[in-house]
């Protein structure tokens, strides 16, 4: 159309495009011959009639062209491949969401049906990954990251090695220069000892197993059902009289209240799960979703909450990825920070989480050792998921802190720090027990959460564990139990706290994570102490407290009990420490010894109307003297560390992932194994 009517109206111009196509329509009168060849002779023709100015022209102008070309591609191509990038990235993005949902499943299945425990045992499996049950996961990133595999295990190694040589040799002394050399020695650049706050940049996810982690599902045996009957009995009690309440009071069929917090619910939470109670579970979390509210004019201490409440609403949020949870333990977190601002920023032993105020007790300015360097796992944790720094460095500063202070008998800390000065008080007296007892452990499990970077920590923990091996271990008549006991002022005692009995534990755990092999032996025969101090009771349940005999007479056994210490809380240390024992040495031992603990906690202290209860003699089997109180960690660490140790999937909540918190509550290994 547009060459037919440039022919009409007149003569060709000597036009490019015109004088071409109209002539050409021109010629071909006649008929539309459109084929390769006549095209192609017929340019040539066009092409020959022009003069050599116009051939000259025009080829310039085809060279410039050309060149404009060349130059706008390229410039048009950056740009595109900008715009298409972006939008790849977008999509990725989009698409990535769901997968990393996927491929980050929670660690351990939806609780199953209660009901299923009534037989058929493969449709109690553990195994099956669940789908979150409430609310989005938290963001993505798992992990710090991890350094080279290869260089990392070369390095952890060396530093152990380094570590325990000196330790032994008593060259990791108070001053910078042996402790610069050291590190000179054996710290890799990727092998930083800084605390890991410097590199929290964003918000963490729930912790969860790799897909390629899934496997058969392990089917629930005879002691694993009995110890969740035992549970689901010591759970009616709650549910009938103390519901909502911080204890269980099975006798009176009443309640107690500590801080009127629900703290047997909460801590008993990540069991439930555990345990496959899913409908309890469910029941449980519409509680803290509806009345757990944590703005009351309460005082509370920092940390039995932070131990029970806030560990406890953090690994249930791992195991469930249910984000009430996080936001629970971030509300709690947050209300507990006033306690860290004294003046040594050693942190008070009580807040009032309602008004946002903090103090000592009301005789003293001291807190407690063990309690202020046994926080440091639930607040770093805290501190990882939600991205805000302030959690971690209140708790590594206690740390740091106490890392430096004199008054240690050869890593020993005395019991109790001032909150002004930050020095320890009361010196000369050390025990693994009560008010210093979780100290030890943190400092281990403290090394592992972080990736065992922070050296210092390794240091205090391995020095410890010589000290306790210079000053505190004796061997009882007549059996030779090994014991650790106490000393005060020089003087050896051989009284020994049933808390102890984490030592064990403890110790397994170090040399599974590469210390030195003779904490194996020591925890093998510190567990058979701890088993002792049940065996050779009446009721076969532990007292509180033992004296161990230093000398053999007729008629006595290793074990002494003073009418004051022969009460039982139904506490954990020693099926915890069991439990460590079997899954490190697969010992059956271990599980029949748990088996034997948990039939003499049905025979004296189990409630026949529901709920389990303390007692106050251990001696007595036709009147054990009901105490009338059973104590949250009964559900939070006794029951769960039962059904744990008779658990043959070692994968069940591996320890090589996590962290037991000291109330029992599961924490991820930032860099697992
Ligand atoms: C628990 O609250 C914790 O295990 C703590 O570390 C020690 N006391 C009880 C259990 O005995």
């Amino acid at each position: 159309m547009y060459s037919g009517a440039a022919a009409a109206a007149g003569p060709p111009r000597r036009d490019f495009i015109s004088v071409t196509l109209g002539q050409e329509d021109a010629v071909g009168v006649g008929g539309y011959n459109n084929s390769k060849a006549w095209r192609r002779r017929s340019c040539w023709r066009k092409w020959k009639q022009l003069s050599r100015l116009q051939r000259s022209v025009i080829l310039f102008l085809f060279a410039f062209l050309g060149v404009c070309g060349v130059i706008s591609y390229t410039s048009m191509g950056e740009a595109w491949k900008s715009i298409t990038n972006k939008s790849l990235d977008d999509q990725r993005t989009e698409q990535e969401v769901p997968r990393l949902k996927l491929a980050n499943p929670a660690v351990l299945p939806a609780p199953q049906k209660a009901d299923a425990y009534r037989g058929d045992y493969p449709e109690l499996s553990l195994q099956k990954p669940p789908k979150p049950l409430h609310g989005r996961r938290g963001p993505s990133k798992l992990q710090i990251k991890a350094p080279r595999r290869d260089m990392k295990l070369k390095t952890q190694h060396d530093t152990v090695r380094a570590v325990e040589e000196l330790v032994k040799a008593d060259k990791v002394e108070k001053t910078e220069k042996s402790i610069i050399s050291w590190r000179g020695a054996v710290i890799e650049p990727d092998q930083s000892t800084e605390p890991p706050s410097s590199k929290i940049m964003e918000p963490e996810k729930p912790s969860s197993v790799e897909v390629e982690d899934q496997k058969e599902p392990v089917p629930l045996n005879e002691r694993q059902l009995a110890v969740i009957e035992a549970f689901r009995h010591a759970w009616k009690g709650y549910k009938d009289f103390a519901w909502g309440h911080d204890e269980l009071k099975p006798l009176s069929k009443s309640y107690s209240e500590w801080f009127g917090l629900g703290l047997t619910l909460i801590d008993a939470l990540d069991t439930l799960w555990i345990l496959g109670l899913k409908e309890e579970f469910e029941e449980a979390r519409k509680w803290v979703a509806t009345d757990l509210v944590f703005d009351k004019n309460v005082d509370v201490n920092l940390f039995e909450s932070t131990i029970r409440i806030l560990g406890g609403l953090l690994s249930t949020y791992h195991l469930s990825g249910d984000s009430l949870f996080l936001e629970k333990a971030k509300d709690i977190g947050n209300r507990l920070m006033p306690a860290f601002k004294t003046p040594s920023k050693i942190p008070y032993s009580d807040v009032n989480i309602g008004r946002g105020t903090a103090h000592p007790p009301r005789w003293t300015s001291d807190s407690t050792v063990a309690e202020v360097t046994s926080i440091q796992l639930e607040f770093r944790e805290l501190s990882r998921l939600t991205g805000d720094e302030k959690f971690q460095k209140a708790v590594d500063e206690v740390m740091k802190h106490v890392h430096t202070l004199s008054g240690k008998n050869d890593g020993l800390v005395p019991m109790f720090i001032n909150t002004n000065s930050g020095q320890f008080t009361h010196l000369g007296v050390y025990t693994l027990g009560a008010r210093a007892d979780s100290y030890y452990e943190y400092l281990l499990k403290q090394w592992i959460q972080g990736g065992k970077k922070e050296n210092e920590l390794l240091e205090d923990y391995m020095r410890a564990i010589e000290g306790v091996k210079k000053h505190l271990l004796q061997r009882s008549e007549p059996k030779k139990l090994t014991f650790v006991g106490e000393l005060a002022h020089g003087h050896f005692s051989a009284k020994m706290d049933h808390l102890v009995c984490f030592l064990p534990g403890t110790l397994a755990l170090g040399a599974h994570n590469g210390l030195a092999a003779d904490h194996m032996k020591l925890a093998e025969t510190l567990i058979e102490t701890c088993y002792q101090m049940y065996a050779q009771v009446e009721t076969g349940l532990s007292p509180e407290i033992v004296h161990f005999n230093l000398h053999a007479q007729k008629g006595h056994k290793d074990v002494e009990i003073k009418p004051a210490d022969r009460h039982n809380l139904l506490r954990p240390e020693t099926v915890e420490s069991l439990f460590y024992m079997y899954r490190f040495t697969g010992d059956k031992k271990y599980q029949d010894w748990g088996w034997e603990i948990l039939q003499n906690f049905n025979r004296y202290t189990r409630v026949p109307t529901g709920g389990y209860t303390s007692i106050n003699n251990v001696q007595n089997p036709s009147n054990p003297e009901p105490r009338d109180k059973m104590e949250s960690f009964f559900l939070g660490e006794t029951l769960k560390y039962m059904f744990l140790l008779f658990s043959e999937d070692m994968d069940l909540i591996s320890l090589d992932k996590y962290i037991f918190n000291t109330e029992a509550h599961p924490l991820p290994i930032w860099v697992p194994a």
